[in-house]
């Protein structure tokens, strides 16, 4: 698969399951190129049933975006999805490539050089770096110092995806020949309107 990283959309659990699909669905509409399905309270049969819906939901309306699992190697691979990302905390690439074919991807979250390339050497097919601006949507974890994002992104061959506080009005700031792409979760999951958010961010992205 060809992957287009330019414009990652990352659900929020807070958005109801009756309107995941519209609003996934909007933002696609809008240019998303790749949908991540991020749940982090849900148990695994909601999870699971989220990722049935959200895989054949996208196979049937636009087959050509690809969705990621966050954390759950093994909802991935039961949902046919096309890959799984994983945080530092999760079970190491190594292992996910162990189990998951060959044609599936892997991303992995890294918040500095040493763990981009220990990720690169490992298997990770793309990286995502963050947060480059504290977010509501994560909370605990502080901002990346600035020109981390660029360090890392400069430090691997394999993509990177910003993420973070993303906003269309900051996104001139993470523009980097270095930087595959943006990936964003409350500008686009929690606008009025996803389509034009997206349409914005991409914009913004491309401008
Ligand atoms: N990883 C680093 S920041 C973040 C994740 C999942 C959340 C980004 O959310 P938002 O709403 O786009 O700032
Ligand atoms: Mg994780």
């Amino acid at each position: 698969m060809n992957m287009d990283y330019s414009l990652y959309l990352v659900t929020d659990e807070s958005v109801p399951t009756n309107q995941l699909l519209r609003v996934v669905g909007e933002a696609v509409e809008g240019g998303v190129t790749l949908v991540q399905l991020r749940e982090k309270r849900s148990e695994g049969k909601v999870f699971y049933e989220k990722a049935l819906k959200l895989k054949q939901f996208l196979k049937e309306n636009y087959a050509h975006i690809p969705l990621i699992i966050n954390d759950r190697v093994d909802i991935a691979l039961a949902v046919e999805a096309d890959g799984v990302h994983i945080g530092q905390k999760d079970i190491p690439v190594t292992a996910v490539r162990k189990i998951i074919p060959e044609s599936m991807i892997v991303g992995v979250s890294v918040s500095n050089v040493t763990e981009a390339k220990e990720a690169e050497k490992n298997g990770a097919d793309y990286l995502g770096v963050g947060p480059v601006y504290w977010t509501k949507t994560k909370k605990e974890k502080e901002a990346l110092p600035e020109g981390t994002l660029e360090e890392v992104a400069k430090s691997v061959s394999i993509p990177v995806v910003a993420i973070g506080g993303l906003k269309v009005h900051n996104i001139e700031t993470v523009r980097s020949e270095y930087v595959a792409g943006i990936a964003v979760v409350s500008g686009i999951m929690q606008a009025e309107n996803p389509r034009e958010a997206a349409e914005a961010y991409r914009k913004s992205w491309c401008d």
